[in-house]
């Protein structure tokens, strides 16, 4: 495997930053997390603007122009011959010293580029659906470092997910200060009930999810499903029809058994299991050429 760290490329075993670095040091930095299917990378341009946003928010200068980084991108899937990958991008304010002072990171903005293969949950989870539960750590509020950008600090979810993981359950669901949903540890949240779809709003405190987005479309567009965003405490998704989450790992999945309760009939429902469908569909034949874009030169 080939990773790509500030423009050169180096085997898994030698891909290494310095411990200085203030992305190690403090998760000074930001992320994301991209899929390609059939050698297309999915919706690059909305990952690549959510990148830029975070990059803004934390007054992070990109080391490169969002164009080059788009090259090094598709650059680091060709070199690692996938077709099918999850593409993990990654820039940390750099080295400095051990302090907290962000102008000490002389040199500028870490970059590294991940290309990998991942299946995040067996295909059997996609039709018996998710055991989810309700965390007891927070989600940040819109008065600290908002949820909207894709920082380094995910600790509160890791731990969110070990709850979980405890727990036998597969996602935990992240209340906000107010005792509102907001979203899970990886995924987005959505819930079904009487033919409409609801999700909490920005205002809740969510990352903006490129596959949320996705989802809202297809939803609007092909399905004629109406969604509305509200806030809702956990009760709500208790008694809804279905509950399935959205995120670029788990792409679109059910959780059926929330917090103990049975969630409709306890498996993947007809409204989910179409835009599972639909979803796949619209992922293999859309997004940026990986191998085209070479031979077109
Ligand atoms: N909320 C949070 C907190 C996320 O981390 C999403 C929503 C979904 O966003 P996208 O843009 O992917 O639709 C995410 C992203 C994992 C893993 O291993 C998942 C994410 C990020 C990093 C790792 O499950 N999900």
């Amino acid at each position: 495997m080939k990773i790509y760290i500030d423009g050169k490329y180096f085997d898994k075993d030698d891909a290494k930053i310095s411990v200085y670095d203030h992305g190690v040091l403090y998760g000074d930095g930001i992320f994301e997390g991209i899929r390609a299917y059939n050698g297309r990378i999915f919706r690059l341009d909305d990952h690549l603007q959510r990148l830029e946003e975070s990059a803004n928010a934390i007054l992070l200068k990109l080391p490169l122009p969002i164009k080059e980084i788009e090259k090094a991108i598709l650059e680091t899937v060709r070199l690692n011959g996938l077709r099918d990958a999850y593409i993990r991008l990654v820039v940390t304010r750099g080295v400095g010293d051990l302090g907290l002072d962000m102008r000490k990171c002389k040199d500028g903005a870490t970059l590294f580029i991940i290309a990998d293969r991942i299946e995040l949950y067996p295909e059997e989870f996609y039709v018996k659906g998710l055991t989810v539960i309700t965390s007891t750590i927070r989600q940040k509020g819109l008065d600290q470092v908002t949820p909207g950008v894709k920082s380094l600090n995910y600790l509160a979810n890791i731990l969110a997910r070990a709850e979980a993981t405890a727990a036998g359950a597969q996602e935990a669901i992240l209340l906000n200060a107010t005792g509102h949903v907001s979203e899970c540890s990886g995924d987005n949240l959505f819930y079904v009930k009487k033919g409409k779809i609801f999700t909490p709003p920005t205002s809740a405190g969510i990352l903006v999810g490129v596959t949320r987005n996705v989802v809202m479309e297809l939803c609007e567009s092909k399905l004629g499903f109406k969604v509305l965003e509200r806030n809702f405490p956990r009760y709500e998704l208790y008694s809804a029809d279905e509950v399935f989450l959205t995120g670029t790992g788990a792409e679109v999945i059910a959780a059926v058994k929330i917090d103990g309760r049975v969630i409709g009939k306890g498996v993947c429902g007809p409204m989910t299991k179409q835009l599972i469908k639909h979803f796949r569909d619209y992922a293999n034949a859309s997004g940026t050429p990986v191998y085209e874009a070479v031979k077109a030169k």
